[in-house]
């Protein structure tokens, strides 16, 4: 049973997770991880798990900056819309533009802003030629959806996903990956961690909703459509001992880069592989160890630790997480002030 307390801090947790591996996984976006990058990896965590020090203070990038986004346009008094939710990113890249974006969205917001966002969909639209980007920006964000769709049914976190999605991501694998890490964060906030994690079961539950939302017409004329039950099925293999799940084998079959598909499965592993099954004292080292490793496969790693630790803090909530580790993120008051909000709702 998951009380008003424990929802609370699962709240705080799921965006705090989504913060930390953030701020702590953007020094290392884009490099490949040797021992001797590992080594400085977990150090660099050790520190900022000790003593509070100003500097350095961990700044957050785009994925932060859009996860804010999303929460203060679900906050606001009219009520989501597309349009508003056009109209907060675009505010927000322009006011502070060098966070990292992905090098294409920013075109978006540059044609929403010259069109004074009289078509807030077009422009992502016309991405890459009209296919759309399938980019992990759209997954990156999505946290507070889960948050604000945890009472609802499914099919209602499908559909605001779908449309928050679109105002920068129309490529179904763009798209589909957000629903993916949404699902993932709400099933674990409906979890409690003072009871088994079944893995098992998680995935299935998984698989059972991304096989539906794959489902087309004609397979032959879609060659994406069944790409995230693979991933899901590869997940299984890893966790299972069918396969070695050596770094080599998670980056060749899940993949570590910005491509939704690419990522969000991966932070879905890294979230299971570092979460033990049973009840156990290490329960305080999972979220630690789910950012470390997040981090440690290198290539997007502010955007796989991000992923990967919001499913983390949804299932132990924020009770797990270093004090420390939190005070060092940018905003960290800020952002549980978002999800303190986003309960209230
Ligand atoms: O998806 P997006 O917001 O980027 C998010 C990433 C995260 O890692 C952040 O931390 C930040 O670093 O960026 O931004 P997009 O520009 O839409 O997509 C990201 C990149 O994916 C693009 O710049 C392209 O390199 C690639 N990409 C594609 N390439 C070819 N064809 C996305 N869609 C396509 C495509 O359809
Ligand atoms: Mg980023
Ligand atoms: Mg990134």
């Amino acid at each position: 049973m998951v009380d008003k307390v424990l929802l609370r801090s699962k709240f705080r947790g799921t965006l705090l997770g989504s913060l930390i591996g953030d701020c702590c996984g953007a020094p290392f976006e884009g490099q490949l991880m040797d021992s001797g990058s590992k080594l400085v990896l977990k150090k660099n965590l050790d520190t900022l798990e000790g003593p509070f020090f100003k500097a350095p203070y961990k700044k957050f990038t785009d994925d932060t900056a859009m996860t804010r986004c999303v929460a203060n346009t679900l906050l606001d008094p009219n009520g989501f819309s597309q349009k508003l939710l056009a109209k907060n990113f675009v505010k927000e890249y322009y006011k502070d533009p060098k966070r990292g974006y992905g090098a294409a969205v920013v075109d978006v917001f540059a044609k929403l802003r010259m069109s004074k966002l009289s078509d807030p969909l077009g422009p992502a639209q016309a991405q890459f030629g009209g296919t759309g980007s399938y980019g992990n920006g759209a997954a990156m964000r999505v946290a507070p959806m889960a948050l604000f769709c945890v009472k609802h049914e499914k099919n209602q976190l499908v559909e605001l996903v779908q449309q928050s999605s679109s105002v920068t991501h129309t490529h179904i694998l763009g798209i589909n990956g957000a629903i993916l890490q949404a699902l993932a964060i709400k099933q674990c906030l409906l979890l409690d961690p003072r009871e088994n994690l079944n893995k098992k079961v998680f995935l299935s539950s998984l698989k059972k909703d991304i096989k539906e939302l794959e489902q087309v017409n004609d397979p032959d004329l879609d060659d994406n459509c069944n790409a995230y039950e693979k991933q899901l099925n590869a997940i299984e293999q890893l966790l299972d001992g069918k396969i070695d799940p050596s770094d080599e084998n998670v980056l060749n079959m899940l993949g570590h880069n910005v491509q939704a598909l690419y990522s969000v499965p991966t932070a879905v592993f890294c979230f299971l592989k570092c979460t033990a099954e049973t009840l156990e004292d290490t329960d305080q080292n999972s979220f630690r160890n789910t950012l470390e490793y997040a981090i440690s496969l290198g290539g997007d790693t502010d955007t796989i630790a991000s992923m990967a630790c919001a499913i983390s803090g949804a299932y132990f909530g924020s009770t797990v997480i270093s004090e420390n580790l939190i005070r060092h993120c940018e905003d960290s008051e800020g952002i549980i002030k978002l999800a303190d909000q986003l309960l209230e709702l």
